[in-house]
């Protein structure tokens, strides 16, 4: 009797915590690699060739790529039209589905994993006949949409989101006039469920799950409870559960929170995007990082998704307003991503750029139509309107700092009492910045064995020497730090691999 009860005890304990860590709140990265780039609007074919030239060799851990399936062709072609689905045909400006599937297979060749942005909350709006990238046509006024097929009767009824303290609008009425599905509907379920799990079997690890925060939790529960495992062939564990993170956008004060969704998967940190950019934008104090983490208000670290901006927020839309930091402000937005990629809390992702003027404004293109292929400079950088900030050297740099302290804890915090701070992860790696106007220069901690270190952001190591500024640590750890106010970057970082 107590031997049974013991080893049925045992029995539960295993399965308890394999189940953890197969579950769907793991990114199933490739070991050693922790952060994903967003490749916001790149082509399939392009996507593959950088995994195997950069993000792979660079340590990037996995990319999310914009939504896959049909959407509707809108005039002057702007990047929301693929939020707008038609069907779930894998056919958009960004490929089809045979580049897809390459794609998926080349990037896991190479160390990085690809996550889908996939939309189910509605589909394309309008009341006319609409045609679809892949050529399907859909009536969004009578709610048809034939190449799924769905009619009215998959939908909620019409109305409006006139208020976010009332859930029940939020979620079951039309988000911008998008026709909203309603996913308790078991049909809707099961077109959802045949999308999902066609991209499961071609080797993706996970889903960006948009609008998360208009869909029922219940509902979302069970469409996720029936998604296959993970495509073993792919290099994925048995019984490996897709990677789940959900766009719920919460700074607060509606009806809806982050919270319904944690049990669930991941949900994406809108108050990380918007502090970390008040903080660098200058707007607040860098020496109050030092409690960076739930004492903001943020998801525990484990549910926490997060990033400086994203392909809304970059342009006004979602959420954070003026607070949030993007490429447009270059120096404050690399100090921005270096403390997120730095620090131990979260799951984080670099966003990728086209540049823009205008906050409706669509990829690059080589025709009006027609996605333009990014140009990759000498320095890595990018060209032909790509903006590439994953191709900067001080982020990607941070990248591999971040797969290089993983495991460790933040430790000697130290800041000047204003906007001057510094710390260490581990004995493995330092960093330091400097976001005032005067300079930063004095000894601190590193935490690191004695040695001369390249400056990872002002440089990189090559061969016995380094292309940036170079630091002695002492013997007691301790090293003369200097970044001036009018340096091209505020940050300094070393690890146990830039040693020279
Ligand atoms: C830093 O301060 C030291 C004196 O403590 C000085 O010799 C050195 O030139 C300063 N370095 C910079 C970069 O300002
Ligand atoms: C830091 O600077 C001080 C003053 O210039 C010097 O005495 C000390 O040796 C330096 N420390 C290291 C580790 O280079
Ligand atoms: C407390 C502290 O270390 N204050 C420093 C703030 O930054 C300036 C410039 O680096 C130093 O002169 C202060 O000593």
């Amino acid at each position: 009797m107590t031997l049974t009860k013991v080893s049925f005890c045992a029995l539960l304990i295993l399965f308890a915590s394999s189940h953890t860590a197969n579950a769907q709140w793991n990114p199933n990265y490739a070991s050693g690699r922790t952060t994903m780039v967003h490749l916001f609007e790149w082509k399939w074919d392009d996507i593959s060739v950088d995994c195997e030239n950069f993000l792979g060799p660079k340590g990037y851990a996995g990319v999310q790529v914009s939504p896959v399936n049909e959407n509707v062709v809108a005039e002057s072609r702007p990047w929301w039209e693929r939020y707008q689905p038609i069907s779930y045909l894998l056919t958009t400006r960004s490929g089809n589905e045979q580049q897809f599937a390459n794609m998926v297979r080349r990037c896991n060749n190479a160390g990085v994993r690809i996550y889908v942005d996939v939309v189910f909350n509605h589909m394309a709006a309008g009341y006319s006949d609409v045609v679809g990238t892949g050529g399907s046509t859909a009536n969004p006024g009578s709610k048809s949409y034939p190449a799924v097929p769905y009619s009215s009767l998959d939908f909620h009824a019409s109305c409006t989101i006139s208020s976010y303290n009332v859930a029940n609008q939020v979620r079951n009425c039309e988000l911008s006039g998008l026709r909203d599905l309603d996913q308790s509907n078991s049909y809707v379920q099961d077109r959802i469920l045949d999308f999902l799990n066609k991209l499961i079997s071609l080797g993706i690890a996970g889903f960006r799950v948009d609008a998360a925060k208009h869909m029922w939790p219940a509902d979302l529960q069970s469409i996720y409870n029936r998604l296959n495992n993970l495509n073993t062939e792919h290099g994925f564990a048995g019984g490996s559960r897709p990677f789940i993170y959900q766009e719920v956008i919460d700074l607060g004060g509606e009806a809806i929170s982050k919270y319904e969704y944690t049990d669930l998967g991941v949900v994406t940190e809108f108050s990380h995007s918007a502090s970390i950019g008040r903080v660098f934008g200058g707007n607040d104090q860098l020496r109050w990082l030092t409690n960076w983490g739930p004492q903001w208000d943020f998801l525990p670290s484990g549910s926490a998704f997060i990033f400086v901006d994203n392909h809304d927020n970059q342009r006004g839309h979602g959420a954070g307003g003026s607070d949030i930091l993007t490429y447009k402000n270059s120096k404050k937005y690399k100090m921005a991503n270096a403390f997120m990629l730095a620090h131990p809390f979260g799951i984080p992702r670099v966003m990728s750029s086209f540049a823009f003027d205008n906050s409706d404004q669509g990829p690059p293109t080589t025709d009006g139509h027609n996605i333009a292929s990014p140009s990759i400079n000498a320095d890595d950088t990018c060209g032909n309107g790509w903006v590439c900030e994953h191709r900067w050297r001080q982020i990607y740099n941070m990248a591999a700092f971040r797969n290089i302290v993983a495991g460790t804890d933040l430790q000697s915090w130290w800041d000047n009492g204003s906007n001057q701070i510094a710390f260490c992860r581990g004995n493995k790696g330092f960093v330091a910045f400097n976001n005032d106007n005067y300079d930063l220069n004095t000894s601190l901690q590193t935490c690191l064995p004695a040695g001369t270190y390249c400056d990872v952001i002002s440089g990189a190591k090559s061969g016995s020497s380094c292309t940036g500024k170079s630091v002695v640590v002492g013997s007691d750890g301790r090293a003369n730090i200097s970044i001036r106010a009018s340096e091209d970057d505020g940050v300094f970082a070393i690890h146990v691999e830039s040693r020279l």
